[in-house]
């Protein structure tokens, strides 16, 4: 059943999007994609991330990618295409899904590993780390240097490659799943480091937030990804 015909037989009531978000299913004239409610509130990620950031970014920044994306694939055929096959081969689409379908994808991905308590790595998960990086601070420190030094705006990434952890960066809102990714991966860990996610607080200390988001890694959802 296609995306359509599905939401042909769904009036009302909730179903789970092909991302995997549970979201409610506005009527039959709904757009394809729609923005994925955060899992927390807006201050639950304070100090870290202010709350006037996080609305403006979920509810502007997040929900313009969506608007933009549904407006990019109306009457074509991936409107019928999940975000994860049109990512996949995303070298076949025009710029507008590049961007708007990569700024959905990536934040309805990375609200996920955000977590408003502070975790620590599992003993399973920290053992894992420690074989391919030698330890977490390592880690840190690899992934820091991705995220601050990737110049204009971008993403770091902790992806999985062929049963190995990596870190790598991609530019603008490009990520390790698109066949134009330099660097190609699952990703399980990532960081926006566009100023929108950080300028109100941190203004030009991409660095300090950088910090700051360790305070915020949801570990638990990255060793599910890992698996
Ligand atoms: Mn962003």
């Amino acid at each position: 059943m296609n995306r359509k015909s599905f939401l042909g037989t769904i009036f009302s009531g909730v179903f789970i999007s092909k991302f995997g978000f549970a979201k409610n299913a506005p009527g039959v004239f709904a757009e394809p994609f729609s923005l994925p409610a955060l899992p927390y509130t807006y201050n639950a990620l304070e100090p870290h991330i202010d709350a006037l950031t996080m609305e403006i970014h979920h509810s502007r920044h997040h929900q313009a990618y969506v608007t933009n994306l549904n407006k990019a694939i109306v009457g074509t055929p991936a409107e019928s295409i999940s975000l994860d096959e049109i990512i996949k081969n995303i070298s076949k689409y025009p710029a507008a899904v590049r961007n708007n379908g990569g700024g959905h994808w990536n934040h309805s991905f990375f609200w996920k590993i955000l977590s408003p308590q502070k975790q620590q790595p599992s003993e399973k998960l920290l053992e894992t780390i420690n074989k391919n990086f030698g330890s977490l601070e390592k880690l840190q420190s690899e992934f820091n240097t991705a995220a601050t030094s990737r110049f204009g705006s971008g993403w770091a990434w902790l992806i999985v490659q062929d049963g190995k952890l990596k870190i790598c960066s991609t530019p603008n809102q490009d990520n390790p799943l698109m066949d134009i990714a330099e660097v190609k991966g699952k990703p399980v860990l990532g960081i926006d480091v566009w100023e929108h996610a950080y300028y109100l607080k941190y203004q030009n200390k991409r660095a300090d937030y950088v910090k700051a988001f360790w305070n915020l890694v949801n570990w638990q959802e990255v060793e599910q990804l890992m698996k």
